[in-house]
């Protein structure tokens, strides 16, 4: 099959021909029909952060299951499903008290499948698997527990979207930061994930959401998802424009959707006393974040938060449903499409700041 491989950071993804072995206990064999080009690839190409390599990125995946290995109950060839970067075994201590996005198995999984090996090669070369996925190819062999079934009338090139981008930023505002209708909300970085913060924000009830970027093609999208006021940090003092629009109050809630401690720090000071702070953005390696402690006092929260607080398989069939029924925005986020031979081009365009989203369609 044709795949993009990361033989190191700094230097092109390869489009080459792979081989990829058959799927082993509890994993199946995808179709991939489309793959979303999401900035945490980006961190890894750019030595933001460190894999095994040579890898094969891509975690925003959608398909139809194509063979199922020994064991697999869930799902049927022919079934279509969205991929989930956190697999969900269903048993460990996080997923039966309703964490799933926190499962154990993901760390099973750093570069290989959980017995430990990959299912990719070329030649004699082993190339490593990420977050048990690699969507950046026409087919994968992944967990079984790392599929989610969905409707078969949703447009599976659209859906990849849920995989990532989706519940990353929506279930940041409504699981984890559990938004109340009427909330002011500042969004810091409408790219990709922040977009769906702000459309989260919507669904939430808000009533203030402000879209915070350094790209006026990005604000403009962040209108068109919902925001009721936009601020571009580039030429114009956030905090200043937070505190007109509050009417000097400052916001109830402020995402960072960028990865970046300064805008860790800009979101923080964005919030009022009692305000939340989410951080959904992860630093490159080695950050660190200083702040004054008496910010916190005054009852001020700093928050974390992975995939959005989701449970993959309750979440994205919900997302979908919101899709299909016109609740939630998907086709607005794809500003362009490619093939996997243009994967470079995107990446390009991403990091010019260019899309809200791309999909490499196979
Ligand atoms: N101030 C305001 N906006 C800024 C600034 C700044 N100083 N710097 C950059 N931005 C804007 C960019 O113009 C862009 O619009 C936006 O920030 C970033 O958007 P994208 O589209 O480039 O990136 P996304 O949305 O695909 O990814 C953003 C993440 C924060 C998710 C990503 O960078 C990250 O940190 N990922 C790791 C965390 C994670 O959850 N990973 C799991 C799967 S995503
Ligand atoms: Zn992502
Ligand atoms: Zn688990």
């Amino acid at each position: 099959m044709k795949a993009a491989v990361l033989y190191e950071a700094f230097k092109p993804l390869v489009v080459e021909d792979l081989e990829l072995e058959r799927p082993k206990e509890h994993e199946v064999l995808v179709k991939l029909t489309a793959s979303g080009v999401c900035h945490s690839d980006l961190h890894y190409m750019k030595g933001d952060r460190e894999h095994p390599m040579p890898v094969v990125l891509g975690h925003e995946g959608a398909g139809i299951v194509e063979e199922i290995g020994p064991g697999v109950t869930y799902a049927q060839p022919g079934d279509h499903v969205v991929l989930s970067f956190v697999p969900t075994c269903g048993k460990c201590s996080y997923c039966v008290k309703g964490r799933q996005n926190l499962c154990e198995a993901r760390y099973g999984l750093r570069g290989n499948m959980q017995d430990g090996t990959t299912r990719l090669r070329k030649g004699s070369q082993e190339i490593h698997h990420f977050n048990g996925l690699s969507t950046f190819g026409e087919y994968a062999v992944v967990p079984e527990d790392s599929l989610v079934k969905i409707r078969e009338d949703a447009p599976l090139d659209r859906v990849a979207l849920i995989g990532c981008g989706v519940p990353t930023g929506v279930g940041a505002v409504i699981n984890t930061a559990k938004v109340r209708p009427g909330s002011s909300v500042v969004v810091i970085g409408t790219g990709g994930v922040g977009l769906n913060v702000v459309q989260g924000a919507v669904l939430a009830g808000a009533e203030a959401i402000i879209g915070v970027d350094i790209h006026g093609g990005k604000l403009e999208h962040a209108l068109q998802f919902g925001a009721t006021h936009l601020i571009n940090a580039a030429t114009e003092d956030v905090m200043e424009k937070v505190r007109d629009i509050t009417r000097g109050e400052m916001a109830d809630y402020a995402f960072e959707v960028i990865g970046s401690t300064e805008a860790i720090k800009q979101a923080m000071m964005t919030t009022k006393r009692g305000g939340t702070t989410v951080v959904v953005g992860v630093t490159p390696a080695g950050a660190e974040l200083t702040i004054d402690p008496d910010f916190l006092h005054l009852d001020r929260v700093l928050m974390g938060c992975t995939y959005g607080s989701c449970y993959p398989r309750a979440d994205m069939p919900m997302l979908i449903d919101l899709y299909m029924a016109r609740r939630l925005k998907l086709d607005e986020l794809i500003s362009a499409t490619f093939k996997i031979d243009d994967i470079n081009t995107a990446f390009e365009a991403l990091d010019q700041g260019e899309v809200a989203r791309s999909i490499i369609r196979y």
